[in-house]
C-alpha cells in the first residue's frame, strides 16, 4: 500500500481518537499543525500513527531517495570556556591535559590529509577558546580556500560566533559577512539544545541564548548562506519544550528559508554531568522524528545522525520521516564517542552505507552540502550486497 493510502486508511479509521483523525486529514491536505496540535502528537500519537502520517510527507517531499555526503570533520579544541551539562567532549574542567588547540598550520595538515578523497565538504567544530578569534578563523578559511576551492566549509555555530564576533566588537552581520568573504560557505546545526530559557538555563546556562543563536542563522541566511538546526532531546525537556524548539525554527525559516535539515540529536548520558538522567528508548528516538517531519513543514530534510542512534535505528527512522543520514564519516567527531555513541565501529565506507540504504528499500544519493546529487547510488550493485531485509511501515488499521 502506498504511503498515501496508508494515510487515507487511518483517516478513515473511526476507532481513531477524533484529534489525531483531525491532524491526520490536515497532513493529507498539506496544512500546517498548530503548536497545541503539535504538543498532542508527541503525547498521544502512537508509533505506527506517527510513522504513517510522517512517512507521507517524507515520501511526497522525496520519495524513496536518502542522502548522505561525504565529508572530514576537523575539530580545532577540544578545551571549552562553556559549561554545558550535558558536555562530554570539553576537557576544560578535568583531564586538562588530554586537551588541544589546535593552531592553523595544524588544521591545515589535517585538512590536506583529504586531497586525494572525494569529499565534498569540511565539518568544523568544536569548543570555544579565546586563540581561536576572528583572525584565527578568517586565516584557515582563506588558506583552506585557497589549497582547495571545491572545498565546501561548514563551519562553527552561533555558540563560537557570539563569543568571537562580541570580542571583535562586531555586529552578528558585519561578523558573518567577514567570515564569508573569507571563505565561509556555511553553518552546521549545532548549539541550539532546548532554546525555552526554562531548559537552556539548567543544560547551558552560559553560552548564547535561542534569540543571539536564531538571530546569527538569520544574519547567516540574509548574506545567502545556507545552514542546518539541531535540537539535543530526551534530557529533563518537557514535549511542549521540544515544540517551542520547533516553533521558533519554524518561523525563522518561514521569515528567510535558509534552513536545509533539521537533525535531532538523542541526549547520551555517558561521561558528562547528567549522567543521572535516564536516555530516552529508541521508540521515542522514532516517534521524535516523525512529530518533527510532521511539525516542520517549512524543512526540506530531516537528518539523521547515525554514529548517535546505531546504524539499525537509523535505517528504521527512514520510515519516520527521515530522508537523510550523515555522513561517510572518516572521521566520527569525538563529542558523540566520549558521549556514549557507537564506539567500536565509528567510521563507516560510502558502499557501507549506500548498502544500509538499499537494505530498507530506499535510494541512496550521495549529494553536496546544498543538496546538489552527486552520485545515485540506486542502481549500483555492490558485491555481496545484503538483500533488502525490512519493508515499508504496513498500514494499521
Ligand atoms: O550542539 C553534545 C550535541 C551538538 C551531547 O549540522 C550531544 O550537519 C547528545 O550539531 N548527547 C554538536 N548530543 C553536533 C552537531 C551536528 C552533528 C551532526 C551534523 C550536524 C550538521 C551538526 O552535539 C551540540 C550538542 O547538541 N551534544 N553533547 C550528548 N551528551
Ligand atoms: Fe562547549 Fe559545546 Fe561542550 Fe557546551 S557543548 S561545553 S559549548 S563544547
Amino acid at each position: 500500500m502506498s504511503s498515501a493510502a496508508s494515510l487515507q486508511a487511518l483517516i478513515q479509521d473511526s476507532a481513531l481518537d477524533a484529534t489525531l483523525r483531525a491532524i491526520a486529514t490536515k497532513v493529507s491536505a498539506g496544512e500546517r499543525v498548530s503548536f497545541d496540535e503539535g504538543v498532542y502528537l508527541y503525547e498521544h500519537g502512537e508509533l505506527a500513527y506517527l510513522g504513517i502520517l510522517a512517512n507521507f510527507i517524507r515520501e511526497k517531499k522525496h520519495g524513496d531517495h536518502t542522502y548522505f555526503n561525504r565529508n572530514f570533520h576537523i575539530e580545532p579544541t577540544n578545551l571549552c570556556v562553556y559549561d554545558c551539562k550535558f558536555c562530554s567532549y570539553s576537557r576544560m574542567l578535568k583531564e586538562r591535559e588530554e586537551g588541544w588547540e589546535m593552531s592553523v598550520d595544524a588544521m591545515m595538515e589535517t585538512l590536506k590529509k583529504y586531497d586525494d578523497e572525494p569529499v565534498t565538504e569540511v565539518h568544523i567544530t568544536g569548543g570555544v577558546v579565546p586563540k581561536q578569534n576572528l583572525d584565527f578563523y578568517a586565516e584557515f578559511f582563506r588558506r583552506a580556500k585557497a589549497h582547495r576551492p571545491d572545498l565546501h566549509i561548514k563551519a562553527l555555530t552561533p555558540v563560537e560566533y557570539y563569543y568571537i564576533f562580541k570580542k571583535a566588537k562586531l555586529s552578528h552581520y558585519d561578523g558573518m559577512k567577514f567570515l564569508k568573504e573569507a571563505g565561509l560557505d556555511s553553518m552546521p546545526g549545532g548549539g541550539a539544545e532546548i532554546f525555552h530559557p526554562e531548559i537552556r538555563e539548567k543544560i547551558a546556562h552560559d553560552k548564547c541564548n535561542a534569540e543571539q543563536w536564531l538571530d546569527i542563522h538569520r544574519q547567516a541566511h540574509s548574506l545567502g548562506m545556507r545552514s542546518n538546526a539541531t535540537m539535543l532531546y530526551g534530557h529533563i525537556e518537557a514535549y511542549w519544550h521540544r515544540i517551542d524548539h520547533m516553533e521558533r525554527l519554524r518561523q525563522l525559516q518561514d521569515e528567510t528559508g535558509g534552513f536545509q535539515a533539521f537533525i535531532p540529536l538523542k541526549f547520551r548520558n555517558q561521561h558528562n554531568q547528567m549522567e543521572h538522567v535516564r536516555e530516552v528508548s529508541v521508540i521515542e528516538d522514532l516517534r521524535n522524528y516523525a512529530v518533527a517531519r510532521i511539525y516542520l513543514d517549512n524543512f526540506e530534510h530531516i537528518k539523521a545522525y547515525w554514529a548517535m542512534i546505531s546504524r539499525e535505528t537509523a535505517q528504521l527512522a527512514l520510515n519516520f520521516g527521515v530522508d537523510d543520514i550523515d555522513g561517510t564519516l572518516d572521521d566520527t567527531t569525538k563529542i558523540y564517542s566520549m558521549a556514549g555513541a557507537e564506539e567500536q565501529t565509528p567510521a563507516m565506507s560510502t558502499r557501507e552505507l549506500a548498502s544500509l540504504i538499499k537494505q530498507v528499500n530506499r535510494k541512496p544519493i550521495e549529494r553536496d552540502t546544498l543538496y546538489n546529487v552527486v552520485t545515485d547510488y540506486s542502481t549500483y550493485v555492490f558485491e555481496e550486497e545484503a538483500k533488502p531485509q525490512y519493508y515499508k511501515l504496513p498500514v494499521i488499521n
